[in-house]
């Protein structure tokens, strides 16, 4: 049995169609998405959806999921962002916002570790805190005051790890360190491609995006 590690979708319901076109799954194979699944993007509801009615798909939570969490239990005022996805989900949104509570924060496979956004060194997984997991702007912050290299270069897991929420080649291209972490975030929503990983083959397949959707949309409804 394979498993599809899919790096951040934000909404973009055709490219995931196509990437899962041309990664030619079975059915037995699983497909793990890293998080990040709605916002920014032109089409939330169809990757929920999709999510919903796939028994083999699943996801992380990622940062994005955590904001509507907030918004909906009043912590946090709703951005734009959030009110884009919102009104993209429409009828489907509640159940969308129950489905993102159960979203787990990591999940360990045989041959690597999966979360969203960082991992901090020198601490095991199941000591790692959730806002590092999700990849909260803060958190990042305490990484670059801690530690004086980037975390992915301290990682000391014991098996590979596979993250998404960053571009950390600047080039919208797959990250690679020495084979211990690899980034997924392409940024599809951004004009970049989508990107998943065959396990255990680690096996790349991309698909390119077709609209930079989050500047066309932030024209669009008027956002600054
Ligand atoms: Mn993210």
């Amino acid at each position: 049995m394979a498993t599809f590690i899919i790096g951040d979708i934000h909404g973009c319901y055709d490219e995931l169609c196509e990437l899962l076109d041309k990664a030619a799954l079975t059915s037995d194979d699983r497909i793990i998405a890293l998080g990040d699944l709605y916002n920014r993007g032109p089409d939330p509801r169809g990757v929920y959806r999709w999510l919903r009615d796939t028994p083999q798909a699943s996801s992380l939570m990622g940062n994005h999921e955590y904001y509507h969490l907030q918004t909906a239990d009043g912590d946090i005022q709703a951005s734009p962002t959030i009110l884009l996805a919102r009104w993209l989900l429409d009828e489907d949104y509640h159940a969308a916002v129950e489905h993102m509570r159960t979203l787990p924060l990591s999940i360990e496979l045989d041959e690597a570790v999966l979360v969203h956004g960082f991992y901090e060194p020198e601490v095991q997984l199941s000591h790692q805190r959730p806002g590092m997991l999700l990849g909260l702007d803060e958190k990042e912050e305490e990484l670059k005051d801690w530690f004086d290299r980037p975390w992915y270069e301290l990682y000391d897991g014991e098996k590979p790890l596979i993250v998404g929420h960053r571009d950390y080649t600047g080039e919208q291209k797959v990250f690679i360190r020495k084979g211990r972490v690899y980034g997924l975030d392409t940024r599809c929503v951004y004009g970049g491609s989508l990107t998943g990983l065959m396990l255990p083959e680690w096996r790349f397949v991309s698909v390119p995006s077709r609209i930079k959707y989050w500047s066309m949309l932030r024209k669009r409804h008027g956002f600054t």
